[in-house]
């Protein structure tokens, strides 16, 4: 069921999908031939998008080689003059606001609010914030230089805000970049990719191949490439981790999570509630730091699951371009199937599947599981999917024990009007970023970044800025003069 016009698609998109319909790599500032392509699906309507070009090793080498040959130039310029390009690509990013939108929520699945709303203001607002923070490297951080070619390897949930996050801080510092987008939602980089030219970035300062983890991975392995930044799966990012061992190269990872939601007796529960449904079916789930474990103090649980419920049956799902759509469809077939396959092995808990319309093709119903037990796979393991799953605790401290009772360590929720309760919590969770009263709240002037198994490193603000610099020789020399 539609909710409001909901167009196929926007003419602007359509005019430039059908002038490319095949993209071969962005490589030293222009589009490659294609060579062996894959297709990029609507994951909403089935239908192909375009055809994009499985990246070979010798394609990944002459993104690096590019790279390499751009970098000393670009990391002469000073500061301010680096400036301007991210201050021209951030316009950019806001005039084609809306192609963009358009195109990320036809190729990911998102909701188009979502990406008008939240993915694409954000990237802009990344480009502007390393904007800023390039002009202060020569004056506030002397004797720090860049690191080089930078490889960045990103997911396919926050296909051109995961790009930023990388990209914004690696320009900002001096460095050239050669990126790998994943396989199921290449296309706003490609975009992206042009507006690098419209912004005159010089040739090679930005290089996109596109393919899958063979490319990824043909992309760590290489032996030019000195720093490697990688959000996605803990399983690749422990891959990663092997094989840049011993290499030289700088490496962040940015991998999965199971934050746990913990809902205190005395909290606000309609605002709780309101925060879950952003924090677990804000893109479909599809979120590293989704609040994926809800933790509730039992005298309020039952009365909370019901109100829950009712506010699930309300959610709308379904076209993705529609603008009032809360739910849109999955990024892909095979996500799908890993979030059936998981839900499937419930035996224990009780799953209730939302009472809303189920649009067809890649579409999964909101979904609360409850009476799991804190070891069962529900509990422990990343669904990625709108799937919540729940169970109850009694007291501050066992709230702590079970919200530390997975791998991860990426994001926490604290909801409570005990400001001194959740002031108490917080340090004792262990999670990158820790909300009170508040989920999901991201800025480019704020580090993100996981412990345990969720990963190391910062993405944003100065932190983040530092993990794509070192000491300069210059710096190392002046160290090494004794008073
Ligand atoms: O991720 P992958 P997938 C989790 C989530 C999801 C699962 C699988 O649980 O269900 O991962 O998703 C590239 N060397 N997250 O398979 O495989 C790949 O081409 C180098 C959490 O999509 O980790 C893509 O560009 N690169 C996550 C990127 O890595 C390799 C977001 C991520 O793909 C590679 C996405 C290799 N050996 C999924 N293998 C988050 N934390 O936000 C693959 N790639």
């Amino acid at each position: 069921m539609a909710y409001g016009p909901a167009p196929e698609s926007n003419a602007e998109v359509l005019a430039w999908l059908s002038k490319h319909k095949s993209f071969g790599h962005w490589i030293d500032g222009a589009f490659t031939k294609p060579g062996n392509t894959f297709e990029s699906r609507n994951p909403a309507s089935a239908k192909p998008l375009a055809l994009v070009t499985q990246g070979s090793a010798s394609d990944v080498d002459a993104a690096v080689k590019a790279a390499r040959r751009a970098q000393p130039k670009w990391a002469k310029l000073p500061g301010h003059a680096r400036a301007k390009y991210l201050y021209a690509l951030a316009r950019l990013v806001q005039k084609h606001a809306r192609l963009l939108s358009v195109l990320e929520t036809m190729d990911n699945g998102k909701p188009i609010r979502e990406s008008r709303d939240i993915d694409i203001p954000l990237v802009a607002r990344h480009f502007y914030y390393h904007a800023g923070l390039a002009q202060l490297i020569d004056t506030e951080l002397p004797g720090q230089a860049p690191l080089g070619v930078c490889g960045a390897v990103i997911p396919w949930n926050f296909p051109l805000l995961m790009l930023a996050w990388k990209v914004a801080p690696a320009l900002a510092a001096g460095n050239t970049v050669v990126l790998k987008p994943a396989e199921y939602t290449p296309l706003t980089a490609l975009l992206f990719a042009e507006l690098t030219r419209e912004a005159g970035l010089p040739k090679g300062v930005l290089n996109i191949v596109t393919g899958d983890g063979d490319t990824g991975a043909a992309l760590v392995n290489h032996p030019d490439v000195n720093k490697i930044a990688f959000t996605g799966s803990t399983a690749v990012g422990r891959k990663i981790r092997e094989a840049t061992a011993g290499s030289g190269k700088a490496l962040t990872l940015e991998l999965g999570g199971k934050s746990p939601y913990i809902v205190f007796d005395d909290a606000d529960i309609d605002s709780a509630i309101e925060g879950l449904v952003d924090a677990i079916w804000f893109n479909q789930g599809q979120v590293c730091c989704a609040g994926s474990r809800l933790l509730v103090q039992e005298g309020i649980a039952d009365r909370f699951y019901e109100k829950l419920k009712r506010r699930m049956d309300g959610l709308r799902l379904g076209d993705p371009l529609d603008k009032c759509i809360d739910v849109g469809a999955i990024v892909d077939p095979v996500q799908l199937a890993t979030i059936r396959g998981l839900v499937d092995t419930n035996k224990d808990g009780e799953t209730y599947h939302a009472a809303c319309d189920l649009p067809e093709g890649c579409f999964y119903p909101p979904t609360l599981i409850t009476g799991l037990s804190a070891a069962s796979t529900l509990m422990q393991e990343e669904i990625f999917g709108p799937v919540l799953v729940a169970m109850t605790f009694r007291t501050p401290v066992e709230a702590v024990d079970l919200a530390n009772n997975t791998k991860y360590g990426l994001a926490a929720t604290i909801w409570t009007e005990n400001i001194n309760l959740a002031l108490d919590i917080a340090p004792k969770v262990k999670a990158g970023v820790v909300w009170i009263n508040a989920t999901n709240l991201f800025d480019a002037a704020a580090g993100f970044g996981g412990m345990r198994e969720s990963g190391f490193g910062r993405e944003g603000g100065w932190e983040g800025l530092m993990a794509y610099l070192k000491p300069s020789h210059a710096a190392k020399a002046i160290a090494q003069i004794k008073p």
